[in-house]
């Protein structure tokens, strides 16, 4: 039997009630009209720089000065982008929606946090922490990092690498989320092409259990657009806040 066969019949966001949790997966696309590149259109990063080069740990263990470059450049530039109305709309919606929501990011600028989420998982790191590979501290840290940056815990030199999760590597807190895949009313995706793993396979997760309505917001239709019940398309910045408006009009 197909795995398609398994999802039950169609939902609708009349089926959200309040006191259901709703969780939202964002990626590069939400940030977009901020002033960040995504990765996959044609001006994104991966279309510019070897994603094996710059975003595995071989990568990393060949040229460490160049992905270190690389993302000394990333850090630099949070300080000249703001957060849209997409990230203010969801940090809305936490605020107001009774159920709670949670926001999965694959994204690893601090938009969402920028913009009053709180409940925000980054999967797949942040820009804005590094991590030391002899005592594996995390710190918060906004300077370049090179050859000679120090651990601020066990004061090593040269061992500093960004807390990012590159290819090959295990997404952060993936069981938390499996959970709140698990118990939510309602999975929303937002500003992602559903390429990169595990992540794109969320909604697939969410459908198989056949209780939550899941609905994607994108600029276009995804690799995973087929598996959602519900899509919207168009930028973030408007069709986001108009969701959570209507979302929230419904309290
Ligand atoms: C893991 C680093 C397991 C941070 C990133 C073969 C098949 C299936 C899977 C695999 C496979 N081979 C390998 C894998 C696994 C691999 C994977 O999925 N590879 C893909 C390429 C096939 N995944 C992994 O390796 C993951 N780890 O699986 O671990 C494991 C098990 C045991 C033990 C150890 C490990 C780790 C994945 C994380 C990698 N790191 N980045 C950084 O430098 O930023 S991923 C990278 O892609 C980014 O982080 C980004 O978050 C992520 C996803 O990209 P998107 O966010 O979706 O961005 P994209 O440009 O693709 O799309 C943007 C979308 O926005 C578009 O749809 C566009 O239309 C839309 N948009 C544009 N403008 C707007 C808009 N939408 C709205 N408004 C707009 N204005």
């Amino acid at each position: 039997m197909r795995w398609i066969d398994r999802f039950d019949p169609e939902t609708s966001l009349d089926d959200v009630t309040p006191d259901l949790p709703i969780v939202v997966l964002t990626g590069a696309g939400i940030s977009k009209e901020s002033g960040l590149d995504t990765f996959r259109d044609a001006d994104g990063v991966w279309r510019r720089h070897s994603l094996e080069d710059l975003a595995t740990p071989e990568g990393f263990a060949r040229n460490p000065a160049l992905v270190q470059g690389f993302y000394n450049s990333r850090r630099t530039q949070l300080a000249t982008v703001q957060p849209n109305p997409a990230h203010q709309a969801l940090a809305r919606l936490e605020a107001a929606w009774p159920g709670g929501v949670l926001v999965v990011t694959q994204n690893v600028d601090d938009l969402h946090e920028r913009a009053g989420s709180r409940n925000l998982i980054h999967m797949h790191g942040e820009l804005a922490k590094v991590r030391c590979l002899e005592c594996e501290a995390v710190a918060h840290h906004l300077a370049d990092l090179d050859e000679a940056s120090a651990c601020g815990g066990c004061g090593s030199t040269g061992r500093m690498r960004p807390h990012i999760v590159w290819f090959g590597e295990m997404p952060f807190e993936m069981e938390r989320i499996w959970a709140a895949l698990a118990g939510c009313g309602l999975f929303v995706s937002v500003g992602t092409s559903g390429t990169v793993y595990p992540a794109a396979g969320f909604v697939a997760d969410v459908r198989h259990r056949g209780m939550a309505h899941t609905l994607e917001l994108n600029l276009e239709p995804s690799e995973g657009a087929s598996l959602f019940a519900e899509t919207r398309y168009g930028p973030a910045s408007l069709i986001v806040p108009a969701f959570v408006d209507e979302l929230l009009g419904r309290l």
